[in-house]
């Protein structure tokens, strides 16, 4: 046991009257929605990089928070997970999410580091054993060391390429190892800082058979997570080759992964790059390639990824009602890829930002899953569509050509009266429920 949390007792659930600022009022992970438990759609995740090896910087000044963990050594990693753990209890979170940098101390050479993780990963593992939080996801960190400046499987230099494969051999391990339910790939670096000195050609070919030869990996060792892409357009990199969800489902396509690899998105990713949230998942949905979410909003001016905890509860309604109607998460989950403000010190901030963001995702899934129900978008849908029923339209798109169809045109004096998108009334209609 750490004394960092001194003694917050663990969260409860106390509805919604409760002014209980660590308690929950929405989250009640036993309340059952749509036929399954709170708990069992959101599959909430803590990311451990944010949470516990973030010191607090900006691009003018560093570290502001000062925990007793930070450090290079071995030891100073078991104090970290220790509270990592304590953390995950006084939430009593299902999930968690690590990078191989996160957890473990970067050694001398690759030999040395990968040894950190392995002695790391078997003291999560004991870890785990006395804990109810599972692992959702790993993932290797290929973007902070400067050896990943110019990309990693993207990199100009096959060296770096190679330590990169050997890293996410290693990474992909210890999720295994770990019973993680899924591995993420986010390429911070795969993109370029500018085209005079990149082969952009060159770069994606490379990156497809890093992608190929990881899902080679995965059925090589028998791994039965899934593979994830997270999208991102930018930032670190001026560009990123994982722009958006569409961008990386032709990329999937193109190296031949579409049905192998699915996509994590982020809702302040989205935002980046010119998207909403529920533009991402429904593009995902639409591919067949939907996998996991990272939760974690934008500050709308700011217009960089500030990776805040979310609270804007119709904007978390309207991605769950898309993740909803698509039948749920399946292995994936609702990660909070979030950190605190620099300012935000003490314990107790870590502990209150989850609760919060927890309880606004239960308040929005509440409200997705009462639109579900109440199937007033869905009705406004069929009957936008409905035209798509007559067998003249279907026979458009299975028995006409280009011809047949001016022919039938010219005969039957087709001239389409426009109606109402009904917009505003639709979007009344979301009000009512958020
Ligand atoms: C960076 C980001 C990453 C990925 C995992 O913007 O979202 O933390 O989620 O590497
Ligand atoms: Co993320």
């Amino acid at each position: 046991m750490t004394d960092f949390f001194g003694d917050i007792p663990q969260i409860k659930y106390e509805g919604a009257d409760s002014t209980n600022p660590l308690a929950f009022r929405h989250y009640n992970p036993d309340e059952i929605i749509m036929g399954k438990r709170m708990e069992d759609h959101l599959r909430f995740a803590v990311a451990y990089w944010h949470s516990f090896a973030w010191p607090g910087g900006d691009p003018f000044g560093g570290e502001t928070f000062q925990r007793p963990w930070f450090g290079d050594t071995m030891e100073l990693a078991k104090m970290k997970a220790d509270v990592a753990f304590e953390m995950f209890n006084i939430l009593d979170v299902p999930f968690y999410c690590f990078h191989d940098a996160d957890m473990r101390p970067e050694g001398a050479n690759f030999a040395e580091s990968k040894r950190n993780l392995e002695e790391m990963v078997d003291y999560l593992a004991l870890k785990m054993e006395s804990s109810r939080t599972e692992l959702l996801w790993g993932t290797a960190n290929l973007f902070s060391n400067r050896r990943f400046m110019s990309g990693a499987s993207t990199n100009p230099d096959p060296d770096v390429f190679a330590y990169s494969a050997a890293t996410v051999k290693t990474c992909i391990d210890a999720t295994h190892k770990l019973g993680g339910q899924n591995y993420v790939l986010w390429g911070g670096r795969e993109g370029y800082e500018t085209l005079l000195n990149t082969d952009m050609g060159t770069e994606l070919d490379h990156m497809g058979r890093f992608l190929n030869m990881v899902v080679e990996y995965k059925h090589k060792i028998g791994f039965k997570g899934a593979i994830l892409v997270e999208p991102k357009p930018q930032e670190p990199s001026k560009h990123q080759y994982d722009f958006d969800a569409a961008t990386c489902y032709s990329f999937l396509q193109k190296y031949g992964l579409e049905n192998e690899v699915q996509l994590n998105l982020e809702q302040g990713h989205a935002i980046l790059a010119g998207h909403s949230f529920e533009h991402e998942i429904a593009t995902a949905i639409a591919m067949g390639a939907f996998g996991s979410i990272d939760m974690n909003r934008n500050d709308y001016q700011s217009g960089w990824d500030t990776d805040q905890f979310p609270n804007n509860t119709p904007e978390v309604a309207l991605a769950y009602y898309h993740i909803l109607k698509a039948g749920g998460f399946d292995k994936g989950g609702t990660n909070f890829d979030a950190k605190l403000r620099r300012q935000s010190l003490d314990p107790v901030d870590l502990i209150a930002a989850h609760v919060g963001g927890m309880d606004i995702c239960a308040r929005g899934l509440k409200a997705a899953a009462a639109m579900v129900e109440d199937g007033g978008l869905e009705d406004a849908l069929n009957e936008r569509y409905a035209g798509w029923q007559t067998k003249s339209a279907t026979d458009m798109l299975t028995a006409e050509t280009l011809d047949d169809i001016a022919a039938r045109v010219l005969k039957e004096n087709i001239n389409p009266e426009p109606r109402s998108g009904r917009q505003e009334i639709l979007e009344n209609y979301v009000n009512r429920f958020v």
